[in-house]
Formats: C-alpha cells, sequence, structure tokens
C-alpha cells in the first residue's frame, strides 16, 4: 500500500512482485520438489508468493486463477491439470491485463496471445527417448505394459504419443496392457498388482514403461510382491529422473528414466521480471532439455545429488 511505499522508497516497493501460482497438486516426487523449488526461488527473490494447490482439479485452478486476477496479483504461473478449458479464463487475465506464463504441462488454446510463453520440455521427445532405450535393450523384441498419467494432460499424451511412434516401428514391439494410475505411486502399484492377476503372474511380460517415476516406484512394488525381479524379469523404464528414482536405479530396480527438471521457478521468475520490464518478443516455447538415466551412466548424478 501507499504507506508502505513511502517507507520503503519507491525502488524496493516495485521490486515486490505479487505472483499467484497455481499448481497441478502434489501427486508424485517430482511435484512436490517442483513446488518447493518455486516457493524457494520466489523467497530468494523477494516475490510475494501466493501458492494454490489444485489438488489435481481443473475447477480448482479456475477459482484460484479468478481470485489471482480479483487480487491485482502482477502475473500467474499455471501448471495446467489438462489441456482443454483454458480459454475463457485465460481471456480474463488478459482482459485485467495480468501476464501468464504456462509452465509443465500444456494448454490447448488456438490463441496464442493467452500467454506470454510456455515453459516446458517436449514430451513426445521423452517418449521417444524412452522408447529408444528400450527398443535397444530389447533388440525390439517386447511385450510392454504402460501406465499412462493423468488422462488429458498433456504430459501423458505426448509421452505415449511419441513412446508409440517408436516401437511402432518394431514388428517384435507391442504394449499389451495399457492403463492410467494418475501419476500417482498408490495407483501404480495398485493397477500393476491388477495387470499382473490378468497377465498370469506376469512371466511373460518383457518390460513396464510408466509415464512417471512414482508409479514405477508402486509398481515395482507390485512385481516383487507377485514373486519377480524388477529390473530384470520385467525391465522398467520411467520419466522425471526424481530423487528416489537413483537409489532404484542403483538397487537394479529400475533401467532407465528420462530427466526432467523440476526447476521451474527460476526461469518463469526471469520471464515475469523481463515481460514487466517491457520484453514482448518471447518465443512461446521455451523448450527445456533433458538425458536419460540408465545402470550404466547414473552414479555421477546419484553421488552428486547426494552431497546436495
Ligand atoms: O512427470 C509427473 C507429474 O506434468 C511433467 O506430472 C509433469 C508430470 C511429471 O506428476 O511426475
Amino acid at each position: 500500500g501507499l504507506a508502505l511505499a513511502s517507507l520503503l522508497g519507491a525502488s524496493q516497493v516495485a521490486s515486490a512482485l505479487t505472483v499467484g501460482f497455481s499448481q497441478v497438486g502434489s501427486e508424485s516426487g517430482w511435484r512436490t520438489t517442483f513446488s518447493e523449488s518455486v516457493k524457494a526461488e520466489a523467497d530468494k527473490r523477494g516475490i510475494d508468493l501466493k501458492f494454490s494447490d489444485a489438488q489435481q482439479k481443473q475447477e480448482n485452478q479456475i477459482k484460484a486463477i479468478r481470485s489471482f486476477i480479483a487480487q491485482g496479483v502482477d502475473a500467474i504461473v499455471v501448471a495446467p491439470v489438462v489441456e482443454t478449458g483454458w480459454r475463457p479464463v485465460l481471456m480474463e487475465a488478459r482482459r485485467a491485463r495480468i501476464p501468464v506464463v504456462i509452465v509443465d504441462r500444456n494448454v490447448a488454446v488456438n490463441n496464442d496471445q493467452l500467454y506470454v510463453t510456455r515453459i516446458a520440455p517436449n514430451f513426445v521427445d521423452e517418449g521417444r527417448k524412452a522408447a529408444n532405450w528400450l527398443m535397444d535393450a530389447t533388440d525390439g523384441q517386447c511385450d510392454i505394459v504402460e501406465l499412462q498419467g493423468t488422462v488429458g494432460s498433456s504430459a501423458a499424451i505426448g509421452r505415449m504419443e511419441g513412446f508409440n511412434e517408436v516401437i511402432g516401428k518394431y514388428e517384435g514391439a507391442k504394449i499389451v496392457r495399457s492403463q492410467t494410475a494418475e501419476f500417482t505411486r498408490a495407483k501404480g502399484k495398485e493397477v500393476m498388482e491388477s495387470i499382473l492377476k490378468a497377465e498370469g503372474g506376469g512371466k511373460e511380460l518383457c518390460a513396464l514403461w510408466t509415464h512417471n517415476d512414482e508409479m514405477a516406484l508402486g509398481a515395482i512394488q507390485a512385481i516383487r510382491e507377485a514373486g519377480l525381479k524388477p529390473g530384470e524379469d520385467i525391465l522398467v523404464v520411467s520419466v522425471d529422473a526424481v530423487d528416489d528414482i537413483f537409489s532404484a536405479l542403483k538397487a537394479g530396480d529400475v533401467n532407465a528414466s528420462v530427466e526432467m527438471s523440476p526447476h521451474l521457478g527460476g526461469p518463469a521468475f526471469d520471464v515475469i521480471e523481463a515481460y514487466l520490464d517491457g520484453k514482448r518478443d518471447f518465443e512461446k516455447w521455451m523448450v527445456m532439455d533433458g538425458r536419460i538415466f540408465t545402470q550404466e551412466n547414473y552414479q555421477d548424478e546419484y553421488e552428486l545429488r547426494k552431497s546436495q
């Protein structure tokens, strides 16, 4: 307020940005690291962060964004649950002249004026990387179980597309079961249990492909409880490269994970600060890259993370 402005002096007040952040939820280790990282980055920059956890429901996100608009925040960051249904609320933000930055999953809107930029990896490419690794490891001969992420999320849609594109080139490779486990560990275990039963115990299966690490970590428990060795009897390939997956790589329970950095707060705040400074020529998609960690190359990163 004004009283504060005269106490602090104009420049300090000008730098005290208020940013609303609508986060998907806390369904995975990747997600909670992402939330913590955004909060830490906001603290570091003296940004007043209004954090809202949507508990995986788009309607909660829309409510949160409307409330950010009503509060007159300087900018809004959205990590959308699903792709569709964003146009009305993004129009409202635009009418209020509040810049919106999309991070992580995508929004399907045909007007790219509705947001400043999107900071995210290429999910299709992540799926391709996972599939290329698996096709190499199995010479293209593999009966695969797929655990999908949240239905309608661009992360699940893209990863599925890229993976299927690659295995489609191999006659001996096919998805024998595919079901959503909603990106969570509990569902990953539960769904894998029922799949193993339906598959007569799972001895004929070659690999498990999961759209995130959290589901893989649940599913490997189910595999073990079914009397099989995850990582050997059933190969496991996944996405995220969260800290917990490194222990699983070390134990040999998981074979590969495609990396996706959870540190999206820094780049999002950089964009917001530049935008509020007058910059307008942003790329519409700032693409993040990631490595693939396997039992051959995980060691250095494992040590690095342990030391942090
Ligand atoms: O892989 C998963 C999370 O949208 C890319 O969501 C993100 C995914 C991530 O819950 O762990």
